[in-house]
């Protein structure tokens, strides 16, 4: 049986990177090729006569998407021949909250789909044994207690707390399981979905990944994918027989140091992060610099250092004009300000 692992997809038509969104004649660029990506993988996992395709969680970037978010999506599902089964559980971005869960709609649909949402659910095909898990289920108590010889196969949307040290960015996950936990399911395989970096813990327990970078900078040395199995009839470990990588747009994170001198031309295509720390004085160069860079978008994380040193224009106007700002500035009146002047210099002149 072939199982072909998606996970992660993140619908969201408002989706942006660093915070602007790519638009052409009012359709959000990221947003469609989000949805392509999609599309190409389910189409993938066809052709590779995969005879289920999982999708273990975060299908939908928010709990309620919009009708639009929801039928983008109901056309790539429709678009699997009836005779593959498509298994889908809620991950924490598409849990189901107390107004329901934004992948309820798809049960029932003509094409097979099995949901879960908000307790695990059991499914048999042919021999194998699938386990629905979505986010919150407690999977240790799912160890294997089926018929011995028939596969088992665990879909979980969950934080293993051991990939932490693939993400270091992420902030410690609240309610994550330990991997030893998994290995004790004594499942055939366990498909992961919530960390965004294709990652095999073991031979048999494996986040797909995300088919693109999703949130930010902390993705950006992650690959990217999703998986293909082979599991026979038997309780022996699954195959991974494809292992898709798909290519993005790049992310890099570089010192600011580094850009001021670096070859603008290599950053096409390219979404920037400077970071470290810059002199006030070269502010205006790196400004010059970013105006000429030809990357996809920039993110600036720099502390600026040194005194910021106040400097008047004083081109055109007159020295009485002058004055006037300056007593203005000072909320002072004219008399005041003189006559304040005139103690100053006189007491410079007396300590001379
Ligand atoms: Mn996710």
């Amino acid at each position: 049986m072939r199982i072909a692992h998606i996970s992660d997809i993140h619908i969201n038509a408002s989706c942006t990177h660093l915070s602007s969104m790519k638009l052409a004649s009012g359709i959000n660029l990221y947003h469609t090729e989000r949805l392509a990506r999609f599309r190409k993988a389910v189409a993938e996992a066809v052709a590779q006569r995969a005879h289920v395709i999982v999708l273990s969680g975060d299908i939908f970037d928010k709990n309620r998407p919009s009708p639009q978010e929801y039928d983008d999506v109901a056309s790539i599902l429709d678009s699997v021949p009836t005779d593959i089964d498509i298994l889908a559980i809620a991950g924490n971005h598409d849990e189901h909250g107390h107004k329901g869960s934004p992948l309820l709609p798809f049960i029932g649909r003509e094409r097979h789909i099995v949901v879960a949402v908000n307790h695990p659910v059991s499914y048999r095909k042919d021999e194998a044994i699938f386990l629905l898990a979505p986010w919150g289920t407690d999977l240790r108590a799912a160890a294997y207690t089926g018929i011995q010889a028939s596969p088992y196969i665990v879909i979980s949307h969950v934080a293993v707390r051991e990939a932490e040290r693939y993400f270091r960015e992420l902030d410690a996950e609240q309610g994550g399981i330990d991997l030893q936990d998994l290995i004790n399911l004594q499942a055939t395989a366990v498909l992961l979905g919530h960390y965004h970096g294709q990652t095999l813990l073991t031979p048999t327990i494996a986040y797909a990944g995300s088919l693109e970078v999703i949130h930010d900078f902390s993705e950006q040395d992650q690959p990217k994918g999703w998986l293909l199995y082979d599991i026979d009839q038997t309780r022996t470990p699954p195959v991974i027989i494809h292992q898709q990588h798909v290519e993005g747009p790049t992310f890099r994170t570089m010192s600011v140091l580094d850009f001021l001198d670096t070859d603008l031309s290599q950053l096409e295509d390219v979404y920037l992060r400077l970071t470290g720390t810059l002199d006030l004085q070269h502010r205006p160069l790196l400004q010059s610099l970013l105006r000429k860079v030809p990357t996809a978008g920039y993110k600036l994380d720099i502390t600026l250092t040194g005194t910021n040193t106040h400097v008047e224009t004083l081109h055109g106007k007159t020295p009485q004009a002058l004055l006037q700002e300056y007593l203005a500035k000072k909320q002072q009146s004219d008399i005041h300000a003189l006559l304040s002047l005139d103690e100053q210099i006189s007491q410079q002149v007396a300590q001379q």
